[in-house]
């Protein structure tokens, strides 16, 4: 099969990484309602959920690439990731005949699927928690900090706390306003850092679900000890509400095997999940002018933050002794009744914060393995796990965000840029604007 990929046209490649996918493309109803199968398939949590996911995720892919609208069911029927797929093509065949997939809409309505998004949209919480927490007879926000028995984890603390604000999309203009906080103090504990976006806005989105950045520096060795000292910084200035720190796991073989390629996502660099302050005098009249704003405003919008201490969190406070969960009280209700997320905006609205929470990502890599770091924190997620196949399959070698190994001569290929490791893949070069898929 493989020998029919350089006679392929381009748009109909066996891998998403062979193909071009930009951000737009005239197929957005087909590929919303195939990415909702694959979030519905894994919220089932059934034997082949997974791969059931993965084919409906693939079968999306497959159509991000084309650059025509599809018209017909023939359009599809030699895709690869959708030719072989009866249910992929009945949903698409359903949206071609009434304009939407009756199958997605009648999930959408189930009592199942909203209860398991309004618990999965809760930071820190998982499928697996969702789904007992919905057989628990947990229903709503209220149930579930009502429940003296959860044992709730720091983070879904704060996803229950900041659920209307983790739920509301990043805007571009919010993360450049975020970038240049983290930029200034990265350039005064080490000089000649990189802070890269990386993520969904790098490959040219305008909205996002958090915001991803890659620090580096371009002497190896340099960028230890920036990530800590950049989170007390932050959190001193207040613009820090909760970090999660996981340390460096790199080792040799990591790095020179390639291991855990296409198998996992997680890489073992030095990173932190983090909850950022944006102060709200950042959010409005800044859509147009952000690149002109000086280095005296930003630290004029700084200012406006409190200091930490005003509204600091105790974290041994949780509800299994009985007292109130700091900064929960705006989530509650006297009369016991369900809290809907529109009351809990307006609530929100009311609670007197010159900041709305935001997730930020960070990840520290070493000028060796940069390159690497940047191409796996570009992502996309399918376009990762396609290379990596890819990879893996026509290449013999293992591809992560440390490293590659060629299995053949047993030795790891480096590489400075991402146009290097493309090469050594022998695919074409693919801007991250070209991987979204
Ligand atoms: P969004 O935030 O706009 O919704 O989309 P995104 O930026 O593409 O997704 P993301 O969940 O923020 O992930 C950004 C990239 O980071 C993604 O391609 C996968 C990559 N990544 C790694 N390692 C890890 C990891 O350990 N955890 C997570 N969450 N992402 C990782 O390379
Ligand atoms: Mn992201
Ligand atoms: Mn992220």
């Amino acid at each position: 099969a493989l020998e029919e990929d350089g006679e392929d046209k381009p748009k109909n490649r066996r891998f998403a990484c062979q193909r071009i996918t930009p951000l737009n493309h005239p197929n957005q109803k087909f590929t919303e309602a195939l990415e909702f199968l694959e979030k519905a398939a894994e919220l089932r949590m059934g034997d082949n959920s997974r791969s059931r996911a993965l084919a409906f995720r693939k079968a999306s892919a497959a159509l991000k690439a084309l650059p025509e609208e599809i018209k017909k069911p023939e359009d599809v029927e030699n895709l690869y990731d959708i030719r072989g797929g009866a249910h992929c093509k009945g949903v698409i065949l359903d949206i071609l005949e009434n304009g939407y997939s009756a199958e997605v809409e009648g999930i959408k309505r189930s009592d199942w699927y909203q209860n398991m998004s309004l618990f999965t949209g809760i930071y820190g919480c998982g499928i697996s928690t969702s789904a007992k927490w919905c057989q628990m007879g947990l229903r709503s926000l209220d149930d579930v900090k009502g429940s003296y028995i959860l044992n709730l984890t720091r983070s879904q603390l704060k996803g229950i706390e900041y659920y209307n604000d983790l739920n509301t999309p990043v805007t571009k203009e919010e993360a450049k306003w975020i970038h240049d906080a983290v930029s200034q103090e990265v350039a005064a504990i080490q000089p000649g850092s990189t802070v890269v976006m990386t993520g969904g806005f790098l490959r040219g989105k305008d909205m996002g679900h958090d915001v991803d950045f890659l620090i580096s520096h371009p002497e190896e060795g340099k960028e230890k000890g920036i990530l800590g000292t950049l989170l007390q910084a932050l959190t001193k200035k207040g613009l820090l509400d909760y970090t999660d720190i996981q340390n460096s796991t790199v080792t040799k073989t990591t790095v020179q095997t390639g291991m855990d390629a296409s198998r996992n996502t997680m890489d073992h660099y030095e990173r932190c999940f983090s909850i950022f302050r944006l102060p709200k005098t950042a959010q409005s009249h800044r859509s147009d002018e952000s690149s002109e704003r000086t280095v005296a405003e930003d630290s004029a919008a700084m200012d406006v933050v409190p200091p930490a201490s005003e509204s600091s969190p105790s974290m041994d406070v949780t509800p299994a002794n009985g007292t109130a969960i700091p900064g929960l009280s705006l989530l509650e209700k006297t009369n016991g009744s369900t809290t809907s997320p529109s009351e809990i905006v307006q609530k929100t609205e009311d609670s007197g914060r010159s900041w709305v929470a935001r997730r930020v990502d960070f990840v520290i890599a070493p000028a060796g393995q940069y390159a690497f770091a940047l191409l796996g924190w570009t992502g996309s997620k399918m376009f990762n796990r396609s290379m990596r196949d890819y990879t893996n399959k026509v290449m013999n070698m293992n591809l992560s965000s440390h490293g590659l190994f060629d299995k053949t001569n047993n030795c790891s290929l480096q590489a400075k840029t991402e146009e290097e490791i493309f090469e050594l893949l022998k695919l074409d070069y693919k801007p991250p604007e070209e991987r979204n898929c």
